[in-house]
């Protein structure tokens, strides 16, 4: 329980300029705000442990490394420290909304995280362990994610680059579907 103090304020620049970036209505920006006040410090922010709780009811288990990762990749950049202010809550809050398609929060964007999360020594690349570490949350077999590394890496480089995982989110629904799931909070 918040109590009676103070809860952050957002500006009403800072609102406008979010609804113009996102293509938002006042409603629908109205709604993320509440939602940003009850996990957000007084400075204007979500620190780990806040956005922590979004995955309150989630059907996953998730692993904390996955999670970090997935924090660090929507977190400003190393000069707000690690912390998700409210344009980057925004831009969460629409990687989440899965059944609407909403300008901004494209799939793009989304393969784009779910590829940065796997992508666990920053290479830009997602190597075989590294693809089967992640899947192994929701594929239940080595040999099957095997496979599919194999199948994905026509070149056989052992690496798999942005342009052949977005393919593979594109023709594997099913388990892209459960990647968002993972990395996404629902509700
Ligand atoms: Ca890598």
């Amino acid at each position: 329980m918040g109590g009676c103090f103070a809860k952050p304020g957002i500006k009403p620049a800072e609102r406008a300029a979010a609804m113009e970036k996102y293509k938002l209505s006042e409603e629908e920006i109205r709604k993320i705000e509440e939602f940003f006040y009850d996990r957000a410090s007084k400075r204007k922010y979500v620190t780990y442990s806040g956005f922590r709780t979004l995955y309150a009811s989630s059907r996953f288990d998730q692993e904390e490394a996955d999670m970090q990762a997935v924090f660090r990749t929507i977190a400003r950049p190393p000069q707000l420290d690690g912390r998700i202010d409210f344009d980057s809550f925004v831009r969460l809050i629409l990687l989440c909304n899965r059944g609407k398609e909403v300008e901004g929060a494209s799939e793009e964007d989304r393969m784009r995280v779910l590829f940065d999360v796997m992508d666990s020594d920053g290479s830009e690349s997602i190597s075989k362990p590294e693809f089967q570490r992640f899947l192994l949350n929701f594929v239940d077999d080595d040999t099957a994610t095997s496979q599919m590394f194999d199948k994905l890496d026509s070149d056989q480089s052992e690496e798999i680059d942005f342009q052949e995982f977005s393919s593979f989110c594109k023709s594997n629904r099913k388990v892209y579907r459960k990647m968002c799931l993972y990395v996404f909070p629902s509700g």
